[in-house]
């Protein structure tokens, strides 16, 4: 079949009768004790949650349906002339495991291009929005908005059966990520002013069309950096902030639009997605206080004022990873092709030489390695895009990739309302009293 749907429909009983075995095998099976010091402490690494698209490795990181960074590089379609992964393809990875075929990919492009346009009533939302109302808010906003024509609630109360639950939440899902450049596009615009939106161009792929609504759809470095962002920030399995709120909101029958829009506000944090921009604040910080060339000795004592002040090194650290993040490397590799000159990106490299022993000898993180932020501010940057209160925009466009496939699944396999269970300290110590 050449459209998604299509193969989705033929994937998904065979992938029901696969849960039922494996729950029948493994159903009554143990990953080990909980303990208590998981319920304060934020319940890192408590097994709790089914996500199909992706898996982390706390050493190696990121798999996409069981495949690399480099791998996904290396196997998925490019734009003609071309050299990183079309977004397209690594959707239709997410959502069948499967590497599609070229043909496959350009159908997506064209689809998604024809469910681009926003309801009036959208922009006007967007354009009423004061400038000074941060542009993670503004989206927020407007994908809670499309929600007015969701396919899922209308089947829902149209009384839709559960078996078909999947075949609009698809829609709204396709309708979600294709929409989404008109409204980062738009949010650009108004709150940077930077003049009328072009058309999407139907003949184009996905990343060209978001890039020319930003204003770089001439620069053809720029589009390809896109192409490979979006690929990159798409998923991070399941238990992050915000793939975990989008999959606890559609967990209650809350639409993809909905559900998409509490995961938005969680990737908003400053300690998730809006780190990128933290990043980028603090890079230029500390340009302007030691100067664009500054000594090892005085990023150091630069690191350490930070750390004395009771600030995190943005960019630095994460709830799983213990090694340096794949996709980190993925964009220093892209700066060493594009752009190995730029004296932002130097800084990012002679801050990774510094950075880490110091988190070290501080003690505290468990990972003293880089994570994504710390890198795609300065690519963004380097082309123009300069102004970092948009970075996070830019991961929510990418992270409705990973969040839909498992919308989709969870809803063609009836996952159940996410409901665990919580205890107060007060239960706590009269359940271990003595013991
Ligand atoms: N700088 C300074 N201190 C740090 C640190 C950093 N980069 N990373 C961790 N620590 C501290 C924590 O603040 C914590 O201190 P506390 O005991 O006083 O509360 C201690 O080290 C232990 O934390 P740890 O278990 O290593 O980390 P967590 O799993 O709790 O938190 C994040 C992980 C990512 C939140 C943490 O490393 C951090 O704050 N990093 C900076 C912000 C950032 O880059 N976030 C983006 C992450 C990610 F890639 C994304 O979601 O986009």
């Amino acid at each position: 079949p050449v459209t998604l749907k299509e193969r989705l429909a033929e994937l998904i009983p065979a992938e029901i009768e696969n849960v039922k075995k494996i729950r029948a095998e493994h159903g009554k099976k143990s990953f080990g004790p909980v303990i208590v010091d998981q319920l304060y402490g934020g319940m890192r690494g408590l097994p709790a949650l089914i996500w199909d698209g992706s898996v982390l490795d706390a050493d190696e990181g990121i798999r996409f349906r069981g495949k690399t960074i480099p791998e996904i590089q290396d196997l998925l379609p490019k734009a003609p002339g071309g050299s990183e992964p079309l977004p397209e393809g690594l959707f239709w990875l997410l959502v069948t495991g499967e590497i599609p075929t070229q043909e496959q990919v350009a159908e997506l492009s064209k689809d998604w291009a024809a469910r681009s346009a926003i309801p009036e009533f959208v922009e006007e939302i967007l354009d009423r929005c004061p400038p000074t109302l941060h542009p993670m808010s503004q989206f927020s906003l407007a994908v809670t908005a499309l929600n007015h024509n969701s396919a899922f609630a209308k089947a829902y109360q149209d009384g839709v059966s559960k078996k078909e639950y999947w075949g609009p939440t698809f829609e709204d899902s396709m309708d979600l990520i294709a929409k989404l450049p008109n409204i980062a596009g738009r949010i650009y615009r108004n709150v940077f002013g930077q003049g009328k939106l072009p058309a999407i161009d139907a003949s184009k792929d996905y990343s060209y069309n978001l890039a020319s609504l930003l204003g770089f759809g001439d620069n053809a470095a720029f589009v390809e950096l896109l192409r490979l962002y979006i690929t990159i920030h798409s998923d991070h399995e399941g238990g992050n902030v915000s793939a975990h709120a989008g999959k606890l909101v559609g967990s209650a029958l809350s639409d993809p639009f909905l559900s998409y829009a509490a995961a938005l506000n969680g990737l908003a944090g400053p300690l998730h997605g809006l780190a990128n921009q933290e990043v980028l604040i603090w890079l230029r910080k500390m340009q302007s206080k030691i100067g664009e060339d500054a000594t090892d000795e005085a990023v150091k004592e630069y690191v350490w004022s930070t750390l004395k002040n009771g600030q995190v090194v943005p960019g630095y650290g994460h709830a799983v990873l213990r090694k340096t993040d794949p996709r980190y490397t993925a964009q220093r590799e892209f700066a060493l092709k594009h752009l190995p000159d730029d004296k932002l990106f130097k800084l990012v490299g002679q801050i990774y030489t510094i950075v880490p022993d110091i988190l070290l000898e501080a003690g505290k993180a468990k990972n003293p390695w880089p994570n994504v932020d710390a890198h795609s501010g300065v690519l963004l940057a380097h082309y123009g895009l300069t102004q970092m209160q948009f970075y996070t925009v830019l991961f929510g466009v990418s992270r409705a990739f990973g969040v839909a496939a498992q919308l989709i699944w969870d809803r063609a396999l009836g996952a159940p309302l996410e409901r665990p269970k919580s205890y107060s300290s007060a239960l706590i110590e009269k359940m271990f009293h003595g013991k």
